[in-house]
């Protein structure tokens, strides 16, 4: 007899790389396998602990003080190699210290802030939605997804007028470099160097317009509230995590609707669901696929016991298609689900802190779409676009009818 208990269950193991050209292109069947395979299943590829299933991933997300992101949210151990870069103040902090710099930042990207950004953005998505529907053919990512939210967002941090084109390589370097060492990582990180140094040069405060979230975050650091060498990676935080994620939101939302036309024509008959369009869209093609935490203690979940310092993979976009969660039909999209509990902003402390701005640059590009259009369809093949992190597409031709 002893005293500790036996193990439950053997831990399932599969050989996949989830981060393999084939399962980035089209994750969604490997989702199901490791679902099925349990609740926590080893990827024996890269000798990681992984999770799949909503309540679990849901569990672990909401545990920081367990599964700690100070580590990383990538596949590297910061206690062992060093960052690609400085890591992020947000994201790959913990409490104590993570929530002096979230609460800074929940009080300047504030609900009060974004409605007063609202009038503004909605000019820019009329006029745009206006053009495509015009047009009547146009691709959703290139003429579209990749063109309004740097309308608008680089304006609302207050960014230098020249060199915005170095955002969306930088979001997809970030993205890319929480994955393995592999092709993807490299060639990010490769060509690197000349983006890093605008984007640092940006974050400064003399490159930040008045009024804009940069400069307020340089003014949370006058008042005492941040250190002035938190100052910069703040506002490297809005660079990093605002550009791309908009652009994959709307993009992935457009081909969720136009692959499902009986979507788009509910929500043109009450444009209003834009808003649950998009959750629904973002539980059924998430953008941000995975995140990995670092566990900071023993833990036993679900009868496997993880051990101290193992990295473990948290697959959001499986989480969102859990028929154990969602029900049989978890693979449909359907915009008038109750959609809202999905995980593809994260959950608990880290949960998405851009989430209101968002929200508002696809309910206005939608609302403004959804009026104009009452038809959309695919008009060709979608292009799928390749990264470590986020699920997306680089062509999503399509064609829509006037109303
Ligand atoms: C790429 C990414 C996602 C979320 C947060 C951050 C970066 C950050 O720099 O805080």
């Amino acid at each position: 007899m002893t005293s500790q208990a036996a193990p439950v269950v053997t831990t399932p193991s599969l050989p996949d790389d989830p981060f393999s050209t084939e399962i980035l292109t089209d994750p969604y069947e490997f989702h199901q396998r490791l679902r099925e395979a349990g609740p926590v299943v080893r990827l024996a590829h890269y000798d990681l602990y992984a999770m799949g299933r909503f309540d679990e991933v849901h569990a672990s997300l909401r545990d920081w003080e367990t599964f700690i992101s100070g580590r990383g949210a990538g596949l590297a151990d910061f206690a062992r190699e060093t960052p690609w870069r400085p890591p992020s103040l947000l994201l790959e902090a913990d409490p104590p210290n993570h929530t002096v710099t979230r609460n800074v930042m929940n009080g300047i990207v504030s609900p009060r802030a974004v409605r007063a950004l609202r009038e503004g953005f909605s000019v820019l998505a009329e006029e745009i939605a206006e053009r495509m529907v015009e047009r009547g053919e146009f691709d959703a990512v290139a003429d579209l997804a990749e063109v309004y939210p740097l309308q608008v967002f680089p304006d609302a941090v207050g960014l230098p007028a020249t060199g915005r084109e170095n955002l969306l390589p930088y979001g997809a370097l970030a993205f890319n470099a929480f994955g393995p060492d592999n092709e993807l990582r490299r060639a990010a990180l490769a060509g690197a160097a000349a983006v890093q140094e605008w984007i640092a040069a940006s974050c400064q405060r003399e490159a930040l317009a008045p009024g804009g979230f940069g400069a307020q975050i340089w003014a949370a650091a006058d008042r005492g509230d941040l250190l002035p060498e938190q100052a910069p990676l703040l506002v490297r935080s809005l660079l990093s995590a605002g550009v791309d994620t908009t652009v994959y939101g709307i993009a992935n939302t457009l081909y969720s609707l136009a692959s499902n036309p009986d979507q788009w024509d509910v929500l043109h008959a009450d444009p209003k669901l834009a808003r649950f369009a998009f959750d629904e869209a973002l539980r059924w093609e998430s953008p941000v696929q995975t995140f990995f935490r670092t566990t900071s203690r023993e833990v036993d979940v679900a009868g496997t016991v993880i051990p101290e310092g193992s990295k473990v993979l948290l697959f959001l976009g499986s989480a969102n298609r859990d028929p154990r969660h969602w029900g049989e039909d978890a693979n449909r999209l359907d915009i008038r689900r109750k959609a809202s509990g999905h995980v593809a902003f994260g959950m608990g402390v880290h949960q998405c802190v851009g989430q209101p701005l968002a929200r508002l640059e696809v309910e206005l590009v939608l609302t403004a779409l959804a009026r104009r259009a009452r038809r959309i369809e695919l008009t060709g093949t979608p292009v799928p676009k390749l990264n470590n992190t986020l699920k997306g597409w680089s062509s999503v031709p399509v064609r829509v009818e006037a109303a």
